[in-house]
């Protein structure tokens, strides 16, 4: 199966008008240039301003977050639909911020995923293991058993993606090396298509200190189909030297 590489900038909580211009430019420019997808996640705040910046360009954007729910007494949450009103093509759900400092569930995270997708948006579901849980051998398990929570909705719909973040190489400057990444992206996509026969078409993408000079290696990698790239994305010509690496 034929996967068009998927380089997402999740800018975390950072960012402001002069940081919109910059990082919109630089996308539009590597987009210009390579055969890859290209999407940028900032704060919600910002998503109309990028998306109005992005216009007339291949580059998307879309949310770092959405919440379960539809509409309500929900102070504080951005619904789906409000994300994809703004111009998000995408949200990306469980990242192991969100699990690690709001206590995000696996089930939770399922139902985020799932509101996304009923409002059209492409979920990018996060798992991955911590350093403890690798040292014990139990990587898979707990991969697994993150991704249980999301078989039903792969019964529905393959309009997914999936980002492996194993949680010791976030921000920390330690990479998985190829090898370990590709080994857990093989058995994430056996998972996969266990679930969905329909399933070879769906990216998995590698975030945890992706950098120009570490992406391609990651990228050449038969299962590794895109990155999910942090701190270095919000250095304009770093991203733009990952994105040439890949595409
Ligand atoms: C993993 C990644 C992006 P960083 O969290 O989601 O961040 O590239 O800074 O490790």
């Amino acid at each position: 199966t034929k996967r068009t590489a998927l380089i997402a900038g999740n800018w975390k909580l950072h960012g402001s008008t002069d940081l919109v211009q910059a990082l919109t430019r630089a996308a539009k420019q590597a987009a210009s240039s390579v055969n890859a997808e290209i999407l940028l996640c900032p704060p919600a705040i910002w998503i109309p301003a990028v998306a109005s910046a992005l216009q007339g360009s291949s580059v998307k954007v879309g949310g770092q977050d959405v919440s379960a729910h539809e509409q309500g007494a929900y102070t504080g949450e951005i619904s789906a639909a409000m994300l994809k009103a703004c111009g998000s093509q995408y949200v990306i759900v469980g990242h192991s911020e969100r699990r690690r400092h709001h206590g995000e569930s696996s089930e939770l995270v399922a139902r985020k995923a799932e509101a996304a997708f009923a409002a059209g948006l492409t979920p990018i579901v996060c798992v991955g293991e911590t350093l403890t849980e690798r040292e014990a051998g139990q990587n898979w398990l707990v991969v697994e058993s993150q991704l249980n929570a999301i078989r039903g909705l792969l019964n529905k719909t393959t309009e997914i993606v999936i980002g492996y973040e194993p949680v010791w190489a976030i921000g920390t400057g330690k990479t998985a090396t190829p090898e370990q990444a590709q080994e857990m992206h093989a058995l994430i996509r056996q998972w996969l298509v266990q679930q969905n026969a329909q399933a070879g078409h769906i990216r998995i993408i590698y975030g945890g200190s992706v950098k120009a000079d570490n992406a391609a290696a990651l990228m050449a990698q038969p299962d590794v189909d895109g990155g999910l790239v942090g701190g270095a994305s919000l250095d304009a010509e770093e991203f733009i030297g990952i994105c040439r690496n890949v595409g």
